[in-house]
C-alpha cells in the first residue's frame, strides 16, 4: 500500500526542519550536535509515507541578521530584527541540505524564511504546507530537524494549530540554547500545547508495526 494511500486511511509525514550546513558543525549558526540528528532521521524516512524537508531560505539582507536595517513597524513576530548572524542565504552552502542527509529519500523541499520583515521560522507561515499536506491526506506529521527552541519549536506549535497531530522526535532535534535551557523549554512548551514527544527508536518500531499492519 504504502504511498497510494488515500485521504480516508491517513496519510503520515516526516518533517525535516532545516537540516542545513549553516546550523551543524562548522556552520554560520552552528548548533551543538547538529550533525547527531541525520542518522536517525535518514533511518526513519522510509518508514513514512510522505517526506518533507525545509529549508531556512533568507535574502542576504535579510531583517534577522545583524546589522541590518529594519524600520520596526514592518517587522512581524515575537523575536526582533537582527539577532541573527547571516546564515542560510538563498543559493550559497551553507544554505544546503546536510551532506549526509539522504535526498533521496525526501519527496518535497519547502523553502521559507524568504520575507526580509520575520524571522520566518514556521514551516506553516506563508508556505502552503499545511494545505499541501492535507491534500496529499496527512493528519500526523512527525517532526526532527533543527533547530528546538526555534523552528522545530515555531513549526509544531503551527502544525497542532492547523489540526495536525504531532509527534517530536525528541532525540532527532538539536536546540541552539541562547539561555540554557531553551531547547528543553520548548520541548515542553510544544509537549503542553498538545504534541507527542518521541524518541527516535520507538517511533522506528511503531512505524514498523503500522507499515505491517497495513501491508506496507
Ligand atoms: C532558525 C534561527 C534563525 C531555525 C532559523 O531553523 O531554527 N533559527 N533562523
Ligand atoms: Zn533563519
Amino acid at each position: 500500500m504504502g504511498r497510494e494511500r488515500t485521504a480516508e486511511a491517513g496519510v503520515d509525514a516526516l518533517l525535516i526542519v532545516d537540516l542545513q550546513r549553516d546550523f551543524c558543525e562548522g556552520g554560520a549558526l552552528a548548533v551543538a550536535g547538529g550533525d547527531e540528528v541525520v542518522a536517525p532521521l535518514n533511518r526513519l524516512m522510509p518508514l513514512f509515507d510522505l517526506v518533507v524537508a525545509t529549508r531556512d531560505w533568507h535574502p542576504p539582507d535579510h531583517g534577522s541578521f545583524v546589522g541590518v536595517p529594519v524600520d520596526p513597524a514592518l517587522w512581524r513576530g515575537a523575536d526582533p530584527p537582527g539577532i541573527w548572524p547571516v546564515h542560510c542565504v538563498a543559493g550559497t552552502p551553507g544554505a544546503e541540505l546536510h551532506p549526509d542527509l539522504d535526498l533521496g529519500g525526501i519527496d518535497v523541499v519547502v523553502d521559507k524564511g524568504q520575507d526580509h520583515f520575520s524571522q520566518g521560522y514556521s514551516a506553516f507561515d506563508e508556505s502552503g504546507l499545511a494545505e499541501a499536506l492535507r491534500a496529499r491526506g496527512v493528519d500526523r506529521v512527525w517532526i526532527g530537524g533543527l533547530t528546538t527552541d526555534y523552528c522545530v519549536r515555531t513549526s509544531a506549535l503551527d502544525a497542532l494549530a492547523e489540526g495536525f497531530d504531532v509527534t517530536v522526535i525528541d532525540d532527532a532535534v538539536r536546540g541552539v540554547n541562547v539561555r540554557p535551557g531553551d531547547a528543553e523549554r520548548a520541548l515542553a512548551e510544544v509537549e503542553a500545547a498538545g504534541a507527542r514527544l518521541a524518541g527516535s527508536s520507538d517511533v522506528a518500531r511503531e512505524r514498523g508495526r503500522a507499515r505491517g499492519a497495513a501491508g506496507g
